[in-house]
């Protein structure tokens, strides 16, 4: 499918939510496009994360397109949070009815892109040595998408299975009867533990650092049916009592709480301080919020990401919750964090504390017992031998840049992305960087991305990408980049508001931290989802401020 004779107005690369929602933009739009895709299919990170238990821990009601309203009023989500089959089945629909498979090249990863000075195009080389030629280009590639896959030593030696939860083989793996051991405790492993514990005869936890989860009290979404409405009630964010029909007949409503919010969320908001009310009224809330689950209870009091005595609270809650929950104290208290609670992620679970009640399962703790080595038959601490038939790698990603690195990204005058963000990533609001004209990011670094509902700032950055292609095709204009200026000024501002932020309290993949040799820079931006959407707008009102168009290529 992929020519090289022609010169392509716009190349996607991926064919995740960002992808197909750039690729649908670009045929409205009457673009020769293609969008490449190194799977066998549509759906990016829910295409490769299958393993058990995988599900979005934002509502599905939420997690889903609002740029089609015939799209969202015909799909039925059947939970509160879709599994990851089901979104899976819902990116193929997308594919399906709006007829994008037929400009997507699957099968096909992009190892360069090169941008040609002297002809003004950007070159792209894929796995099997093809060329492709385009004028603008789009990394619709995922902030989770490149593996983190530590050096474990000897891990070559083992003779069991290894599979990693970020690249889930497609066909069933059987668990049962068999010893497994899973490496690491972050969101990955929070869902998968309580789901393989019910099927494997014994499974060795190996944590190095506890992570803080909150129940997600999941459960069948409820249609009324043709059953009379009595009435139609205004959705708030993860009500629970609310049926289907009553969100769908609010949606615009809806989706503008989510636009005006922190995380592109609707979600419950609390805004008093959790230092001003009663120790009795703060441990209601606080009960309320975790009896209703998700990830609102974060937003139980609304200095809790920025006021660490009001954080410790929050903390102090959870890790009460973790002694009841938790039969074995000696255990309960390993898998107690001492960090402040919302720095890693919030994980969301079902049944995660329960797990460890179960006679066959142990917590291996790695900070005291390290972990020295992988042998034929399981892994060794400094203490023990762990005889393993199956080891599972739930150690995460090289988050957000890892697979724009993998890939040899050139600008102008032969910099490598790669270098010129060596010591972090630099750009102007996530969306490009000086040096790499009509080179556009979706959700990159510098952007809320990772920090809000994915969907949201996918379809708001893919917008204001199309409204920039558009304003530059009406203007006659050819080639757009960030001015140094302005990327300066945005990185700074980055660096700035995540100073005080509880995100930046501790070591995470949010600043890089769990790559080797990876710099340590906050890399989302945590000024909040609306703020930033109303600086992208101002900044396309004023003629694309802070871009600069068609300078010298050379
Ligand atoms: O990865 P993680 P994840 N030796 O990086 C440990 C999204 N997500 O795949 O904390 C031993 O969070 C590491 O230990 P430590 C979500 O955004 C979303 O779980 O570095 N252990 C940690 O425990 C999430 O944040 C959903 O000390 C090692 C674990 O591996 C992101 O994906 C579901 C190690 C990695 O945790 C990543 O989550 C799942 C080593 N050498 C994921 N190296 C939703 O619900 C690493 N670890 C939407």
């Amino acid at each position: 499918m992929i020519s090289n004779k022609k010169i392509y107005d716009l190349v996607i690369i991926g064919a995740g939510f960002a992808g197909l929602y750039s690729l649908y933009k670009a045929k409205l739009a009457k673009l020769n496009v293609i969008a490449i895709e190194r799977a066998s299919n549509v759906g990016g990170t829910w295409y490769w994360n299958r393993y058990p238990g995988a599900r979005c821990d934002v509502e599905s009601m939420q997690y889903s397109y609002q740029f089609s309203n015939e799209l969202q009023e015909e799909w039925e989500w059947t939970e509160k949070y879709a599994t990851q089959p089901e979104i899976l089945k819902y990116a193929n629909h997308v594919a399906d009815r709006f007829k994008l498979r037929e400009n997507i090249q699957f099968n096909s990863e992009i190892k360069s892109a090169k941008f040609n000075s002297d002809k003004n195009h950007w070159e792209l080389i894929n796995n099997t040595n093809q060329l492709i030629k385009t004028k603008f280009c789009i990394m619709a590639t995922g902030c989770l998408s490149t593996l983190n896959k530590p050096k474990f030593k000897n891990i070559e030696s083992f003779k069991g299975e290894i599979y990693h939860t970020g690249n889930w083989p497609h066909h069933h793996i059987n668990l049962k009867n068999k010893k497994v051991g899973i490496i690491g405790t972050g969101s990955s492993a929070i869902q998968c533990i309580p789901e393989i514990i019910n099927e494997v005869e014994h499974l060795y936890v190996f944590q190095r650092t506890p992570h803080y989860t909150v129940p997600a009290r999941n459960k069948p979404l409820k249609y009324l049916k043709g059953k009379t409405k009595k009435y139609m009630r205004e959705p708030v964010g993860y009500d629970n009592d609310l049926f289907i029909e009553e969100v769908k007949y609010n949606y615009s409503n809806f989706r503008l709480k989510a636009q005006n919010s922190v995380a592109a969320m609707a979600l419950p908001i609390n805004h008093q301080s959790a230092l001003n009310v009663s120790k009795e009224r703060r441990e209601t809330v606080f009960e309320d919020r975790w009896n209703k689950g998700g990830v609102p209870f974060i937003a139980a009091f609304e200095d809790l990401n920025f006021d660490r005595e009001a954080n410790e609270t929050a903390a102090k809650f959870v890790r009460n919750k973790i002694k009841s929950l938790v039969k074995d104290s000696h255990v309960a208290k390993l898998l107690t964090p001492d960090y402040p609670i919302g720095c890693k992620r919030l994980a969301v679970d079902s049944n995660y504390y329960e797990s460890y009640n179960k006679p066959n399962i142990s917590l291996v703790d790695l900070k005291t017992t390290p972990l020295e080595e992988f042998y034929a038959k399981g892994i060794n601490t400094s203490k023990n031998h762990y005889e393993l038939d199956i080891i599972i790698l739930a150690t995460g990603f090289d988050a957000m840049t890892g697979t724009l690195f993998n890939i040899d990204i050139e600008g102008k005058n032969n910099i490598k992305l790669k270098n010129k963000w060596s010591e972090g990533p630099k750009n102007y609001l996530g969306l490009a960087s000086s040096g790499f004209p009509n080179l556009f990011t979706i959700s990159g670094p510098g952007s809320p991305s990772v920090l809000t509902n994915m969907i949201v700032s996918i379809e708001q950055h893919v917008n204001w990408i199309f409204d920039c292609i558009e304003y530059m095709k009406n203007n006659n204009k050819n080639f757009i980049e960030a001015s140094l200026k302005a990327e300066n000024e945005w990185y700074k501002h980055n660096q700035e508001v995540s100073i005080d932020h509880v995100r930046s309290s501790c070591s995470s993949w949010y600043i890089g931290a769990n790559i080797k040799g990876k710099a340590k820079n906050f890399m989302p931006y945590v000024g909040g989802y609306s703020k930033y959407v109303e600086k992208c707008d101002e900044v396309s009102k004023n003629n694309y401020q802070g871009f600069i168009f068609d300078v010298s290529n050379k």
